[in-house]
């Protein structure tokens, strides 16, 4: 009996708090979101990890972040452990106003999502990183197979203003949305074996910045009023004639119902903080240590124990 209770808090990862107690409605799964970036998907199996050793039954659910919000809203899922300012702000905010998922609070990690180049490209395109450097260089961009002068900007498969902003900055450029994600890292080293010039979505905290020196473009500032006024700032006919936020938030989002059906979980969400650090190690299991998300979230839980561990409240133990 012992053995077998000892076997069940291996697999449901005890962290040395012996047996989890029983708490409401620990048969019902809870549905994290998983999307389409390493740190994500590792920090939700970090989330699940926890939740599992509370005695909780978890499921992962794979979803774009353009359907996560209606899942969200309608109880398909539960859990968000990631949202960005850069790219979710505006959707967050009205899920939230209209009741349908709750904040479940900040993350200390300060983000950043814009375009970026290897430092390489410096050298051929002196300005940089302003972005009117990228008006006088965008020949330098251009599609290997073109000969149209063109600038192309590679974007990952997530909803960005990037038609806009070359619009209204009047930048000669096209953007190449890439399907995956990982398809980014694909043109980034391909360029890179080669040092040609290549333009692309980054972010930070991310792998990339622990193998590849590099910077983003420095926009005009972010203001709430670009994306409103078209009067504001360089365009005076355009909106999106700035860059993205810097030193944006990064937050979680929950059901509007976890709390209710799930207390114990929900607090421990609400309790969940990473720093830059433990999200750049997040995605680098993966993308440099080839680990499985699965691994790394393990590896993880195991390298950061005290404080995961410290995120669930002691009434829950
Ligand atoms: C949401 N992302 C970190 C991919 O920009």
């Amino acid at each position: 009996m012992v053995i077998r209770l000892l076997m069940l808090c291996v697999m449901l990862m005890c962290a040395g708090n012996g047996v989890a107690k029983a708490l409401p409605n620990q048969d019902k799964p809870i549905r994290i979101v998983t999307n389409n970036w390493t740190s994500q998907i590792v920090l939700a199996k970090v989330a699940g990890g926890l939740f599992a050793s509370m005695g909780y039954q978890v499921e992962y659910v794979p979803t774009s972040t353009a359907d996560q919000w209606g899942a969200l809203r309608h109880g398909a899922a539960h859990v968000q452990v990631e949202v960005w300012e850069g790219t979710m702000s505006d959707m967050f905010s009205r899920m939230v106003n209209s009741g349908g998922m709750v904040d479940a609070g900040t993350h200390d990690a300060k983000t950043r999502e814009e375009w970026w180049y290897p430092a390489y490209v410096e050298d051929v395109c002196p300005g940089l990183p302003d972005w009117k450097a990228l008006k006088a260089c965008a020949a330098l961009f251009q599609a290997p197979d073109m000969n149209d002068g063109v600038g192309v900007y590679f974007a990952g498969p997530w909803e960005k203003p990037d038609a806009a902003r070359i619009r209204a900055l009047g930048l000669n450029f096209r953007v190449n949305v890439l399907k995956n994600g990982d398809d980014l890292w694909v043109q980034l080293k391909a360029a890179a074996k080669v040092q040609r010039p290549i333009v692309l979505f980054n972010w930070t905290p991310n792998w990339v910045e622990s193998r590849f020196e590099g910077r983003f473009i420095e926009f005009p500032d972010h203001a709430p009023a670009c994306e409103t006024d078209p009067s504001w700032g360089v365009s005076k006919e355009f909106l999106y004639d700035c860059g993205n936020p810097k030193g944006g938030w990064l937050k979680k989002a929950a059901w509007s119902g976890m709390e209710a059906q799930w207390q114990c979980a929900f607090r421990t969400l609400k309790n969940m903080n990473v720093d830059n650090i433990h999200i750049a190690s997040a995605a680098a299991l993966v993308d440099v240590d080839n680990l499985t998300h699965d691994q790394a979230a393990a590896r993880w839980l195991e390298e950061n124990n005290a404080l995961s561990n410290s995120w669930i409240p002691a009434d829950c133990l």
